[in-house]
């Protein structure tokens, strides 16, 4: 890993890609705490209905907080991009990536802030020379239209490195980590992110797919004993899978972790229910899908994840 850079300066700004709720989250806080931010997004019709818009706009306890942070699509990139948060959805992220591959510096940071596993080893590969990092956020945000966000609930955020030790490594994720908590936006260092990431993808095949099965809020999961049943059936395959893969450690009080995500998150549709309301393609494949190819390369029957992937997918079909 390179060393140590100066966070966000105008020659080497923190480029983010992806405008979805979390992208655009911390676009909005990051330009608020005068850092240095520019949006990438998909093309220049898209810039120019995001000026239109005047930028970001980000509600939050009913008081909206406009900021024009700046924007440029692929074709008007001016400088090496050096530090790159991406929140795109993790079907869409190497397409996105590859689209500004020959404007992304050769030893650039890339951190990686989205739902499902499988992704950073896809990047890895196509940029050997990056330092990849990986991030885990449960921040309670929706989009209400195009630029218009709702920042609903606070949660925790943590970034980190898979397989490092490496003490230099580790005081450049802190580095990074502090230079990404603009107020009111907290990130930490994990020295564990792959747990982290592990008990996140388990939350998500739980409330995820069952939200939009019951077409609910993640809270009234809570409401009726079929769909309690249905979580705890569900955890207990992911315990399964997890203790034949030496992870159990990392999901000890899983069953009461969800339940307790489901009720901090109570009010929230999940970002699945949110794409599939919306017409949107899910993140079905990296969430669900990956722990069930994992599941089958190890010989694992996960008939409930199972019938939920597929469930999810014939719903996406005829949306
Ligand atoms: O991550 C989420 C999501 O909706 O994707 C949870 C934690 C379930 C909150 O809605």
């Amino acid at each position: 890993m390179s060393k140590a850079k100066p966070p966000f300066t105008s020659e080497s700004p923190l480029y983010i890609l992806g405008a979805g709720a979390i992208g655009s989250l911390w676009a909005s806080y990051g330009y608020q705490a005068g850092a240095n931010i520019r949006l990438l997004l998909r093309n220049q019709a898209t810039v120019n209905n995001y000026k239109k818009q005047g930028g970001i706009s980000l509600i939050r306890a009913n008081q909206a907080l406009l900021s024009p942070v700046p924007a440029d699509c692929p074709q008007s990139i001016s400088s090496p991009i050096q530090h790159l948060l991406i929140t795109t959805k993790a079907q869409q992220t190497l397409s996105a990536l590859m689209a500004i591959k020959p404007h992304i510096a050769d030893k650039a940071v890339l951190v990686l802030l989205q739902n499902g596993l499988g992704i950073a080893e896809q990047i890895r590969h196509e940029f050997p020379q990056a330092t990849v990092l990986q991030g885990s956020t449960t921040e309670g945000c929706y989009r209400q239209t195009d630029f218009e966000f709702v920042h609903a609930g606070h949660g925790d955020t943590f970034i980190g490195t898979v397989n490092s030790n490496n003490k230099t490594d580790l005081a450049v994720v802190a580095q990074l980590a502090a230079s990404l908590s603009f107020p009111p936006l907290m990130v930490s260092v994990s020295d564990n992110i792959e747990a982290v990431l592990w008990r996140k993808l388990a939350v998500n095949c739980v409330i995820n797919p069952l939200t939009v099965i019951h077409r609910c809020r993640n809270g009234e999961l809570l409401n009726t004993p079929e769909t309690i049943t249905q979580m705890r059936q569900i955890v207990d395959e992911i315990l399964h899978l997890s203790t034949a893969l030496n992870r159990d450690h990392w999901l000890e009080d899983l069953h009461e972790h969800v339940i307790n995500i489901a009720k901090a998150t109570a009010d929230n549709r999940s970002s699945m229910l949110q794409d599939i309301e919306a017409g949107r393609e899910t993140e079905i494949d990296a969430i669900s899908g990956y722990l069930c190819r994992l599941a089958e390369e190890h010989n694992i029957k996960m008939p409930l994840n199972q019938q939920l992937l597929q469930d999810i997918k014939r719903i996406s079909a005829t949306n």
